[in-house]
């Protein structure tokens, strides 16, 4: 008898369990599928939130702010449990986050920041160091060419920037702006965004192509608008990779074949891979922690068609043909 009463016991906790799991609704904002980055974004913390017998509730804004806009009004309708949010840009979000707080729904800040962040109410923000980001770009970019012979030579750099007004592109021109201007070779010519997409990439570059002389570096803020801008420069008869030296950002696999195809010269890390930490997060929620507000992930690596080339102080490049298969997105 005392087995049979241990048996329902513990069949009823694992119900109750797996009935709290399945009664977490969380509501996932997303800015649209833009890059390679963001489908590894999208797909690692959808995948992840239902593997936890969540229920989501996911929304695709086709990089379009009314879209996000109208996404979190109906998350606030559903009156899911929790928020996960990343805005297209960085303005124009204090009205609705203060709507998801009168919601006392608890938000979970992702990758991009809202500049509001200091006035509405957030559980926790997980993101990347965009400004560093771009150190590391401009960074790699005067060594490599140092380590060529090529450190006395005028060069002229162009630079795809990514959505305008997105604090991932604003963090990362800061950064290269602010190294670039130590090697004194460099010199940034032109610079104008690229939307973080291949097509808008590709299109700048021709554009580029059409009006500069000589272009002897592309900074693209993510690698999806250093690929598109691959097709432009062979379009222009030019050698990508060679001609024009490509430094792109995401570290995405299509880089690194690129890299090793010889068409793309370094990609900075910047990891798209998410649901370990808000995972973690809505689980310690649930259970009523709380924690550090904001983490910021740890700056990854530089991979490129050399390895060894200093992208930050003490840190060495690693050549992307070692490491590929390796690689997840
Ligand atoms: C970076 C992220 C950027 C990626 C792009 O954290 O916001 O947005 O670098 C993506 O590929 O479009």
């Amino acid at each position: 008898m005392k087995r049979l009463l241990t048996v329902m016991l513990a069949l009823v906790l694992a119900l109750g369990l797996a009935a709290n799991a399945s009664a977490i609704t969380v509501g996932f904002s997303q800015i649209g599928q833009e890059s390679d980055w963001r489908t590894a974004n999208t797909d690692d913390l959808c995948s992840a939130i239902e593997a936890q017998g969540w229920t989501l509730v996911y929304d695709d804004a086709n990089q379009q702010q009314p879209n996000q806009i109208r996404a979190l009004r109906n998350f606030i309708t559903q009156g899911v449990d929790y928020i996960l949010f990343t805005g297209v840009v960085s303005t124009g979000w204090e009205e609705v986050l203060k709507e998801v707080n009168e919601a006392e729904i608890p938000l979970i800040l992702v990758d991009r920041m809202p500049d509001c962040a200091d006035v509405i109410d957030y559980a926790c923000a997980f993101g990347g160091d965009f400004v560093e980001e771009g150190r590391r770009m401009a960074r790699w970019t005067g060594e490599y060419m140092k380590s060529i012979g090529r450190g006395e030579e005028e060069i002229n750099v162009v630079m795809l920037e990514g959505t305008t007004g997105a604090d991932a592109a604003v963090g990362r021109t800061e950064g290269i702006l602010e190294v670039l201007p130590e090697y004194e070779n460099l010199n940034l010519v032109a610079q104008q965004s690229g939307n973080f997409t291949r097509a808008e990439g590709q299109a700048v570059m021709e554009s580029f192509l059409k009006s500069i002389d000589k272009i002897d570096v592309l900074l693209a803020q993510n690698d999806d608008m250093g690929l598109g801008a691959i097709d432009a420069i062979k379009a222009a008869g030019l050698v990508p990779g060679e001609d024009i030296i490509i430094v792109g950002c995401d570290s995405v696999k299509a880089a690194f074949e690129a890299i090793v195809a010889g068409e793309m010269n370094a990609t900075i890390e910047c990891t798209p891979l998410y649901s370990p930490f808000v995972i973690d997060a809505i689980n310690r929620l649930e259970a009523g922690e709380v924690f550090d507000k904001t983490v910021i992930h740890p700056e990854e690596g530089c991979f490129d068609s050399v390895g060894g080339i200093e992208y930050a102080e003490g840190k060495l490049s690693v050549k992307a043909a070692d490491v590929i298969d390796e690689r997840v997105y």
